[in-house]
């Protein structure tokens, strides 16, 4: 759309938001920063937004000549569409569109974007830096932290845009088609926010609604929900698998990732000769590994960044040992999926710090996939009596409630003998306590560092 002279609201003023007002501002939209929450500072936020100084900030309510005036919103991630306010925007007649859709609309050059429950980051940051030594003009953005729009606007043809999208991003969509997409796997987050499993299938598919015969999505092969996906899917379709030999595709056999396409077979590189862990960073590496491949980018280039690869913040994280006792901050482990990897990477005693902001989530698994390892829990947040609730159910009662997360960290700090380990890997969002598991992860590593 035009935006030249409209009205446009952008819903919600975190980071989407101010990289949404910025953009639009720039294509001559008269823009409307606003957000539910009136404990924003009106002030701060006019400073993030810079140079604009013709941006209105509405925080609260939305009043119905305001509503009456916009051909377009614009929302954040953290938006549920469903809201009875957007809701009253589409009915009175405008364009309600996401963050993304926004950014593809104004940006430039080629996307490849992933998505998937557990591993985006990994795959996100994995991919950029190969396609960092592989072209000039690379952008690395999306859920990982960077929003879309932020940089959209100074892009040029030969852009190469890697994107993390989630399924809330991907809810909004409406032309936004990566050259080439992925999805690592799915399985049950978020279903406070989407109801169903079906609606939350449905959001992360979209990321391939759009591609045509010329365009690839590489998809898990192991993950029943991806390979059934890929059979009825317009794009060129390419599986990674970390237990079959394929006949098309990139696969492990014997510790070796192999690339076999169009009758050659390559060897990547082998397990051992990677900086991170566990099958399912073996994974997020073949996906990443497909992604490039497909793309066109030499593999000697992929291998060259594959082995570079140190991993990413806040999941698994070594953070320091202390009086013979290792702490690790996972605090990227916002589901009880993602989380039972957090567990399964551990070889020592643990003691585990879990629990936080509540999704609907079910816990049983992520306890049993404990297996004698967690020697104590310990709870906090807005989950902490569902998850006891489900320990009881599965026989493991070595928990302890905390009020706060420093009062949980000490606990572990207490409860930690030398040669064992603390693993913060709640299972659970940081939303009840924290902005981001981000901040989360830096509040456990600065008590930490600290001791
Ligand atoms: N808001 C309202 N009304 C609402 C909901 C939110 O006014 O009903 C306002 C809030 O008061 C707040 C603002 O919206 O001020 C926040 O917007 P947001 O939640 O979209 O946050 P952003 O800072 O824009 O961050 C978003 C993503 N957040 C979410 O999806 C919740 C970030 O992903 C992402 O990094 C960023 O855009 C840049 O693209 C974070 C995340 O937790 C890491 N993602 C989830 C996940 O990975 O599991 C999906």
């Amino acid at each position: 759309m035009d935006v030249n002279h409209k009205k446009v609201l952008v819903f919600g003023a975190g980071k989407s938001g101010i990289g949404a007002a910025g953009l639009l501002s720039g294509q001559g939209a008269e823009v409307i920063l606003y957000d539910g929450n009136t404990g924003l500072d009106p002030e701060k936020l006019k400073e993030q937004l810079g140079r604009d100084g013709r941006t209105e900030v509405i925080l609260g309510e939305l009043t119905e000549p305001v509503l009456d005036s916009l051909a377009m919103a614009v929302l954040s991630p953290g938006v549920p569409t469903d809201l009875p306010v957007v809701q009253k925007i589409r009915e009175k007649g405008a364009d309600v569109i996401g963050e993304i859709e926004l950014a593809y609309q104004s940006g430039k050059g080629d996307v490849l974007a992933i998505t998937g429950t557990n591993g985006k980051t990994t795959t996100t940051s994995l991919l950029g830096e190969i396609m960092q030594k592989a072209r000039e003009e690379v952008y690395v953005v999306g859920n990982i932290g960077n929003p879309y729009t932020a940089v959209a606007g100074e892009m040029t043809e030969k852009a190469v845009t890697v994107a993390e999208v989630s399924s809330f991003q991907l809810e909004t969509i409406r032309s936004f088609r990566p050259k080439v997409s992925a999805i690592l796997n799915i399985t049950p987050d978020h279903l406070n926010r989407h109801h169903t499993m079906e609606a939350y299938i449905e959001a992360k598919e979209n990321i391939a609604k759009n591609q045509t015969e010329e365009d690839y999505c590489i998809l898990n092969y192991e993950d029943p929900v991806t390979r059934e996906f890929g059979k009825k899917l317009r794009p060129k379709v390419l599986y990674f698998s970390s237990r079959h030999r394929l006949e098309e595709g990139i696969f492990l056999e014997n510790g070796s990732i192999m690339i076999r396409m169009s009758g050659t077979e390559e060897v990547l590189c082998h397990v051992d000769e990677l900086q991170i862990l566990g099958t399912h960073n073996y994974e997020n590496v073949m996906a990443a590994a497909g992604m490039a491949y497909v793309y066109g980018v030499p593999t000697d280039v992929i291998r060259a960044g594959v082995l570079a690869f140190r991993g990413v913040e806040h999941r698994i994280e070594y953070v320091a040992e202390k009086n013979g006792v290792v702490y690790y901050n996972d605090s990227k482990g916002t589901n009880p999926d993602a989380a039972i990897k957090g567990i399964q990477a551990m070889n020592r005693p643990t003691v585990l710090i879990g629990g936080g902001y509540d999704k609907d989530s079910e816990y049983t698994e992520w306890i049993r996939s404990f297996d004698g390892k967690v020697k104590t829990l310990i709870l906090l947040g807005e989950t902490k009596e569902k998850i006891a609730r489900d320990a009881r159910a599965c026989g493991f009662t070595s928990y302890r409630f905390a009020d706060s997360f420093e009062e949980a960290v000490q606990m572990a700090v207490e409860e930690a003998l030398p040669g064992e380990a603390v693993l913060l890997s709640p299972a659970c969002a940081s939303w009840d306590m924290f902005p981001s598991y981000e901040v989360r992860g830096e509040k456990f590593k600065e008590i930490v560092n600290s001791l």
